[in-house]
């Protein structure tokens, strides 16, 4: 659900930003929330951020968790996953294994959260840097496909789609959550919700 216990009626998510270490997260993260592009790479532990803004005419309030993309850090990740309401899978199209390593990451999220499908986004980022790219726009195409979700190049560098890709995932999780069944009691409700949901936008 969208909404915490506080009886607050804003429309909340929680967004999380995941991919492999040094792909731009934390740089698109800063970029959307604060305007500003982080030069200085300074691997993330995990950082959370807030923001307030109007998402398909609605007011909304994103909580947003930068986590970490290096290994060693990886190790609150099934917490974030179970409490994430959306993901937006980062890799870098100046590395190849960071393209590679995304599949790892949505089965590992669909996995946590029992469910075939679920709100996510594929961004490709740093695509101002056409000269080092090491995966093409058709390969990022494909896998988007195969893993049933949107794709976006992105730079955080120049601000290319750095706002759409949140609002985009903002929209899914809203077509999502009114397409899930009310929420039960129950926390392991599986079969029944899985059939009524297909959040695929292309
Ligand atoms: N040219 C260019 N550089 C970028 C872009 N996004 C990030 N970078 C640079 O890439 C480096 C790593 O960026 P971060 O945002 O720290 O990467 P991260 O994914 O948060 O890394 P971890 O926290 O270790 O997981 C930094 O030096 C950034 O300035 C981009 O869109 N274009
Ligand atoms: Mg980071």
């Amino acid at each position: 659900m969208a909404g915490w216990k506080d009886g607050s009626v804003q429309e909340k998510y929680r967004l999380v930003v995941v991919g492999g270490g040094g792909v731009g997260k934390s740089a698109l993260t800063i970029q959307f929330i604060q305007s500003y592009f982080v030069t200085d790479y300074d691997p993330t532990i995990e950082d959370s951020y807030t923001k307030q803004c109007v998402i398909d005419e609605r007011p909304a309030r994103l909580d947003i968790l930068d986590t970490a993309g290096q290994e060693e850090f990886g190790a609150m990740r099934e917490q974030y996953m179970r409490t994430g309401e959306g993901f937006l899978l980062v890799f870098s199209v100046t590395d190849r294994g960071s393209f590679e390593e995304i599949y790892k990451f949505q089965r590992q999220i669909l996995r946590v959260k029992d469910r075939d499908e679920f709100p996510m986004i594929l961004v490709g980022n740093k695509a101002d840097l056409e000269q080092q790219r090491q995966v093409t726009q058709e390969e990022g195409q494909q896998l988007a496909r195969q893993l049933k979700v949107t794709y976006m190049e992105a730079s955080a560098k120049i601000r290319m789609n750095v706002d759409q890709a949140f609002h985009e995932l903002v929209s899914y999780i809203a077509v999502f959550q009114e397409q899930e069944c009310p929420p039960s009691p129950e926390p392991t409700r599986k079969e029944k919700d899985k059939s009524g949901c297909h959040c695929v936008i292309v």
